[in-house]
């Protein structure tokens, strides 16, 4: 069976928790519990993780080339300043979605610039925990075609 990893970079763990006027009162549970939820409706597998750290989303993404069919990662801030975690999705070849709750490209000017999209197959931005979903149906399209 397909197989999505669904992959959380640093601070997310505080969701729900401080800054609900931009992130919404949405806690990485009830994003964990929708995924499971969503795949489930769509047919797949999924694993779900969280790690604050740069090289722990390298080696997760690493790992995933044995195990998964494809990975939604929201790496964070990471998204804007990591190469290697850049680097690290290209070295996979998994088809990966790049997510987002907010939409960075309405917020700060650091935050437009998203070096892992490059790696991507594409980005969804905006849409609070619907963007996971969208996330995990735009991987599962782009596998079964
Ligand atoms: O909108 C997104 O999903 C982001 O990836 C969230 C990151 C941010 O750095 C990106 O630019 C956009 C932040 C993760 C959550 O940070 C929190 C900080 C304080 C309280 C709750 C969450």
């Amino acid at each position: 069976m397909t197989s999505i990893l669904v992959l959380n970079g640093p601070n997310l763990n505080l969701l729900g928790t401080r800054q609900p006027e931009v992130y919404g009162t949405t806690t990485l549970a009830d994003i964990e519990s929708a995924c499971r939820d969503h795949a489930k409706k769509i047919g797949c597998e999924v694993a779900f993780l969280q790690t604050n750290s740069e090289g722990g989303l390298v080696d997760a993404i690493h790992a995933a080339k044995q195990v998964h069919s494809g990975i939604v990662i929201n790496a964070g801030a990471y998204t804007h300043t990591s190469i290697a975690i850049m680097d690290a999705v290209f070295s996979t070849e998994l088809p990966t979605v790049e997510v987002h709750l907010s939409n960075i490209h309405a917020r700060e000017e650091f935050r437009h610039k998203s070096y892992l999209v490059r790696a991507t197959i594409g980005q969804i931005a905006g849409f609070g925990l619907q963007s996971y979903l969208l996330g995990m149906d735009a991987l599962m399209a782009h596998l079964n075609t």
